[in-house]
C-alpha cells in the first residue's frame, strides 16, 4: 500500500478531532444543563481520505505532498455541526472564536450569502494549537481543521445535492439544478420562520 499523503502525521488527525469534538459536547451539554436546550443537534467529524486529498491537492493546482495538505490545504479534518434554529450557529461561532485553543483563520458565511446554486451553511477554518508535533517540527504543533455549520434543513439540502456531483450522466440536469435552487430557498425561508417561532415562544 502507497503511503499516505499525511505521512507521519496521519496518526494524530483523529485524536485531534476527537478532542476537538469532546470539547464541543461538554459546551451542549453545559447549555442543555443551564436551559433545557441543545445548542446542537448532531456533530460529526472525518478526515478527509488518502484520495480525495491528492485529488484536492492536483485540483488546486499544489504539489501532492504531506504539506501541502497539512498546511496549503486547510480541511484535512472536518467537522461538521447540525443545528436546529440558525440563531444557534452564530452562538456556536461565537463560542469556538472565545476559545484559547484556537485561533480564526478564515470564515465564511455562506447563510448570509448562499452560493448562486443555493448552498448555504458557515464555514470557519481554524488552526489550533495541539500536543502532537507538526509537520514544520512544532512540539504542541499547529493543525488546521474545518468546521462547518448548518441548520438540519441546509445538511438535508446539501447531501442531496452533493450526489450530482458524483453522477457523470444525468437526465434532466438543468431541471434538477432549478429545482435545487427552488428547495434552497423555501427551506431558507422555514428556518427564518422557525427562528422566529422559537423566539416569539421564549419570550413568553
Ligand atoms: P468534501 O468531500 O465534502 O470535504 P476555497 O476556500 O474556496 O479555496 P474550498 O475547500 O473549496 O476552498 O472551500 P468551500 O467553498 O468553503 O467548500 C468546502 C466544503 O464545503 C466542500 O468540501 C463541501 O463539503 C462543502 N461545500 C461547498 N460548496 C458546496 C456545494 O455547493 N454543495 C455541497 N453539497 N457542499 C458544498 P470539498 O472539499 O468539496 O469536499
Amino acid at each position: 500500500m502507497a503511503d499516505s499523503i499525511y505521512g507521519r502525521y496521519e496518526e494524530y488527525l483523529e485524536p485531534i478531532m476527537n478532542q476537538f469534538m469532546d470539547r464541543l459536547k461538554d459546551y451542549n451539554q453545559s447549555i442543555y444543563r443551564d436551559t433545557g436546550f441543545k445548542v446542537f443537534e448532531h456533530l460529526t467529524g472525518r478526515i478527509k481520505s488518502d484520495e480525495s486529498m491528492r485529488e484536492k491537492c492536483q485540483r488546486k493546482g499544489f504539489e501532492v505532498t504531506a504539506h501541502s495538505a497539512l498546511r496549503e490545504l486547510k480541511d484535512a479534518i472536518g467537522i461538521r455541526i447540525v443545528v436546529s434554529f440558525v440563531d444557534d450557529i452564530y452562538k456556536l461561532t461565537d463560542y469556538i472564536r472565545s476559545l484559547d485553543c484556537c485561533k480564526i483563520v478564515k470564515e465564511k458565511d455562506y447563510i448570509r450569502h448562499a452560493k448562486p446554486n443555493g448552498y448555504r451553511s458557515y464555514h470557519m477554518i481554524v488552526e489550533i494549537q495541539t500536543e502532537y508535533e507538526d509537520i514544520d517540527g512544532n512540539v504542541f504543533g499547529n493543525y488546521y481543521m474545518e468546521i462547518q455549520l448548518r441548520t438540519i434543513a441546509m445538511d438535508s439540502w446539501a447531501s442531496l445535492e452533493h450526489q450530482l456531483k458524483y453522477k457523470k450522466h444525468i437526465n434532466n440536469q438543468e431541471l434538477i439544478v432549478e429545482e435545487l435552487r427552488r428547495c434552497a430557498d423555501e427551506l431558507a425561508s422555514c428556518d427564518v420562520s422557525m427562528q422566529t417561532i422559537r423566539t416569539l415562544i421564549q419570550q413568553g
